[in-house]
This record gives C-alpha cells, sequence and structure tokens, in this order.
C-alpha cells in the first residue's frame, strides 16, 4: 500500500518522526519573513538518557533565566528567555508556566496577537515589564506568581493549553551556575528541551545588556559564548 505523501506526515508527526504541520485555512500557509537564527538540531546523544528527562514536546526552549539579579529586587528583575524552535509561529496564549510548588500562571494575550512568536523568535517573559523599573530590560510578556529561587532547587515549566509539558528546566544552586547578578544562559550549540535538562550546558553570561547596570545577561539576544 502506498500512503499519500500528506497521510505519511499525519502518520510520523502521530509516531512523533516529525513535527505536525499547522493547520490554517486556506490552501497555503503565508510566507513568513525569516528573523531569528536557524535551527541546528543536534544529533542524539546518548548522555540524554542518563538524564531520566520527562517527555517534552520542544515547541519552545528555555534558554536563559536572571533568577538572581542585583541592580533591583528580584521583583522587579527576574525574567525568563523562550526560544521557538519552530519553523511557524507558535502562539503561547493559553500556555502556562508554572513550578512543582505548585505557583502557576496562564498566558493571556488579552485577544491580542502578543503572544504569537515568529519562527525562530526569542520572548522575554519577566515580572516587571517596565525598563526603568526593571534594570533596563525590554520585555515581551508579563508574567506573576512565580519567582525564582537564589538557593533551593526550582523549576522553569512550561506547558500547552491542553497539558502537554512544552519544556522543563529544574535547576539549582549547586551544579548550576549561580553567582548573583549574572544570568545563566544555555549553551547556543545545545538549544534543545533535553539538552537543557543538563547542568553542564548552562553558563554564566558575560555581557552588560544595559550600560548603566552591572548585571549580565542577554535578554532576548543571542546567549554569549559558554567558556
Ligand atoms: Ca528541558
Ligand atoms: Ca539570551
Amino acid at each position: 500500500m502506498t500512503l499519500a505523501h500528506s497521510t505519511r506526515i499525519a502518520l510520523f508527526a502521530a509516531l512523533g518522526l516529525v513535527a505536525a504541520a499547522p493547520a490554517f485555512a486556506g490552501q497555503h500557509a503565508p510566507a513568513l519573513p525569516f528573523t531569528g537564527d536557524a535551527l541546528v538540531a543536534p544529533p542524539f546523544q546518548s548522555s540524554w538518557l542518563a538524564l531520566a528527562s520527562l517527555p517534552q514536546s520542544g515547541q519552545v526552549v528555555i534558554t536563559e533565566f536572571m533568577k538572581d539579579p542585583t541592580s533591583v529586587s528580584d521583583a522587579h528583575g527576574e525574567w525568563i528567555e523562550i526560544w521557538n524552535a519552530l519553523s511557524w509561529r507558535c502562539n503561547l496564549d493559553g500556555w502556562t508556566l508554572s513550578d512543582d510548588a505548585g505557583n502557576s500562571h496562564t498566558f493571556n494575550a488579552g485577544g491580542t496577537t502578543a503572544l504569537i512568536m515568529r519562527p525562530g523568535q526569542r520572548f522575554v517573559l519577566a515580572l516587571d515589564g517596565n525598563p526603568a523599573s526593571n534594570g533596563g530590560v525590554t520585555v515581551n510578556y508579563v508574567y506573576s506568581g512565580i519567582s525564582l529561587s537564589n538557593s533551593a532547587a526550582d523549576q522553569i515549566i512550561l506547558s500547552k493549553a491542553d497539558g502537554t509539558l512544552v519544556d522543563r528546566v529544574e535547576f539549582d544552586n549547586v551544579n548550576y551556575p549561580h553567582t548573583p547578578g549574572h544570568s545563566i544562559q544555555l549553551n547556543e550549540n545545545f538549544r534543545t528541551v533535553y539538552y537543557n535538562d543538563d547542568p553542564g550546558e548552562w553558563c554564566h553570561s558575560q555581557t552588560n545588556w544595559d550600560p548603566t547596570n552591572p548585571d549580565t545577561g542577554t535578554p532576548g539576544l543571542i546567549n554569549d559564548p559558554c567558556q
């Protein structure tokens, strides 16, 4: 039996072998300018198995976070950077940001397109969206009800509206970099939801995003090289 191309793609998508194509009302999706950096999928590493990760769907990858700012308080200076790994747009509206302690925030675009990520785009999610009070960070979306622990193990969990786990990072101040005032960023060469479960793939940023702020990070931009 020969399956039509579209049937094979749908079957592979169901098996998780390829990403399912988005449904569009028209015959063809409009061509979008590719404004982000390209996804380079790394080859499978057997070391991933030792990490005992939970299955993560991986459309969006957590790539950087500031858990312990020094120029402003944590309530104003914490932020999380995420990256759209898809070759098409991804709408975060209705998704949730949560941790294992039961703290949760549901993304709400308020009827706007503000939570649609372009292919390859990075978004900055933050507790405070005002650069005048958050240390000069340009923010895409403001969340609430989630704080990032400076000392204990904590989690950043991104889930779709149907509960599908998209990405999960569990960090601590033992295995992960944990110097106050420096964001913690994922190695650009290992930008997947499974590599980012490995503390060894994270390092501190070195760049000051704002010349008036001694803290370092690359919110919304490609991460500094890990040494
Ligand atoms: Ca992960
Ligand atoms: Ca960055």
